[in-house]
């Protein structure tokens, strides 16, 4: 092999099957009558866009083929979490106040470095890109400063990649879980990210490529804010004016969302609800 790889559908979608089977989730005891309530509704949605649509056999043994390829390209959790996610959190942000909230998206990974308030994500020593500073305070609904709140934070690296889902980046990279001081604050050095693109090799990126979309994410930071007895947020932060923020493939910015840089500076305040 040679030393440099790009990532490609197969490495990613596979990992971010991997990583779904193996976090820990709430489990739901579904009953019945929900199942059939809302897989009825699944299905009738399907029949009528078959009716209005006039669907052909080849267009529907076409469709079959693709499931089936995704499904086997390891990218149920990529397609649903571009597709699906961002309705279900619409749904989900109808009871909670305080920060936005915004899709969790397939690469997280938990269990990151504990870092102090004032820090530096792990990067590799020829970290590229340019540098980015973030910082912010976490408090309650009150205004009152949450110490020792959590940001859970993650990004891809300037070409777009994520650290465990894409080969030649060091485990943990551009990871980490960052702790706030007395104060509620935290002050975040990392480099800029940059968009997004899903991988256009996989199922999905040839679903994109077939309906004439494009398939970017502007650029992002992620992060999962937790304090003790708060409701955990799960947001991202996007760029002003950068590319794709008005055209997100995965429909996840919101306008409460979006940082203004100043210079290589961006701030950002979270406010938490109680458990
Ligand atoms: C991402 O980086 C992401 O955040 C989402 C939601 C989907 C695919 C890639
Ligand atoms: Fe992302």
């Amino acid at each position: 092999m040679t030393a440099v790889h790009s990532p490609t559908a197969a490495d990613s979608g596979a990992s971010a099957s991997a990583n779904f089977r193996s976090t820990a989730r709430t489990s739901v005891d579904v009953p019945p009558e929900r199942v059939s309530t809302v897989v009825t509704a699944v299905l009738q949605a399907v029949h009528s866009v078959i009716r209005s649509h006039d669907v052909t056999y080849p267009e529907f043994q076409a469709a079959k083929q693709w499931l089936m390829d995704l499904g086997e390209g390891g990218e149920w959790p990529l397609f649903l979490d571009v597709f699906v996610e961002h309705v279900v959190e619409e749904v989900a942000a109808r009871t909670q106040d305080g920060t936005k909230g915004s899709i969790l998206g397939p690469y997280y990974l938990p269990g990151q470095v504990a870092l102090p308030a004032v820090s530096a994500l792990p990067m590799r020593a020829d970290e590229q890109g340019e540098a980015l500073t973030f910082s912010g305070r976490v408090t309650d609904l009150a205004g009152q400063p949450l110490a020792g709140a959590e940001l859970d934070i993650w990004h891809a690296d300037s070409e777009g990649y994520y650290s465990g889902f894409a080969p030649g980046i060091p485990d943990g990279n551009l990871r980490g879980v960052v702790v706030t001081d007395e104060d509620g604050r935290f002050e975040i050095t990392t480099v800029q990210p940059a968009p997004y693109q899903i991988p256009t090799d996989g199922p999905t990126g040839r679903l994109i490529d077939a309906a004439g979309w494009h398939p970017w994410r502007p650029a992002h930071l992620h992060l999962i804010v937790r304090a003790p007895g708060h409701r955990p947020i799960t947001t991202q932060l996007y760029f002003a004016g950068g590319e794709y923020v008005d055209s997100d493939v995965a429909e996840a910015v919101k306008p409460e969302l979006v940082l203004t840089p100043a210079g290589r500076r961006v701030s950002y305040d979270f406010v938490l609800e109680p458990a």
